[in-house]
């Protein structure tokens, strides 16, 4: 399912399209019910701390990854040669006050261009009583912007960066029911609030697509092929998962969570316990 004109043209101007229909409510909740599951069974691997790239060891979340209309949802921002760097799965617990503070993803990424795209798949309702994704309209067309590393005991992201000035009155809240998805770029500042609510509030964040431009500008990168052109060498491919767990996929999934933590933490003051 390619994006309309009308889509891309308001992802280009505004930074962001949301919502996209990508499956029932009753495909989100078989996922929602997967992760419930993978979460009783392997204590620990989607834990606050240990959220990045599922993808690598549970089939079911590759699944998602390779979902036919997020592929080509994000082909339509992107281009058809794509791989993704990344999942990061956005859990916030019932009446919790985690937190993501404003910023753009692109800031720590260590990649050298910006044709890259963030799906974020909804697997819970997100709304404003759970802090559904918030973002700033065109901030994306500023470029990276400077952000202060706060560390902030409830903030999700790795070093509680954040950008100072933020004019939040016009910020547009992304309200999306189980199964939808929005798309923001690498450049758009976005970040969302506490869950006030009984419930979860889960996202899954396709975090980045790559178009085939796209290369290391530092470090080492773990990337998945998607579809297309073979990754390009600069990166180090990792294979699609067909086993739950195996210890091959287990041990793939750590180096590309290190090396990824060495990325992101690379001038930091600190380094949180990960
Ligand atoms: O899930 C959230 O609240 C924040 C998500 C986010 O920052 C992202 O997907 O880039």
């Amino acid at each position: 399912m390619s994006l309309s004109k009308e889509q891309i043209e308001h992802y280009r101007e505004f930074g962001w399209v949301s919502p996209i229909d990508i499956m029932s409510e009753d495909e989100a909740a078989y996922y929602l019910s997967r992760l419930e599951q993978a979460e009783l069974d392997y204590p620990g691997q989607f834990s606050a701390r240990y959220r990045n790239n599922a993808h690598i060891s549970f089939p079911f979340m590759a699944e998602l990854a390779f979902n036919k209309k997020i592929v080509s949802a994000a082909a339509s921002l992107v281009g058809e040669n794509m791989s993704l760097l990344g999942t990061v799965l956005f859990a916030k617990e019932p009446k919790s006050s985690s937190y993501v503070s404003w910023h753009q993803d692109a800031t720590y990424m260590g990649l050298a261009s910006n044709n890259l795209t963030t799906g974020w798949l909804a697997l819970t309702h997100s709304n404003l009583e759970n802090g559904c994704v918030a973002v700033i309209p065109k901030t994306h067309h500023q470029g990276m912007v400077k952000h202060n590393d706060t560390f902030g005991e409830d903030n999700i992201l790795t070093r509680g960066q954040e950008v100072a000035d933020i004019d939040k009155s016009t910020a547009v809240n992304l309200i999306l029911r189980p199964g939808q998805m929005s798309f923001h770029g690498p450049w758009l500042v976005h970040g969302s609030l506490p869950n006030n609510s009984d419930s979860r509030r889960i996202g899954l964040a396709l975090q980045s697509y790559l178009g085939d431009d796209v290369k290391p500008a530092r470090g080492e990168h773990h990337v998945m092929h998607i579809q297309g052109a073979p990754v390009s060498n600069d990166f180090i491919e990792v294979p699609r998962p067909s086993e739950t767990y195996s210890e091959e996929n287990r041990l793939a999934r750590d180096k590309a969570n290190d090396a990824f933590a060495d990325v992101l933490y690379e001038g930091a003051k600190m380094k949180r316990n990960m």
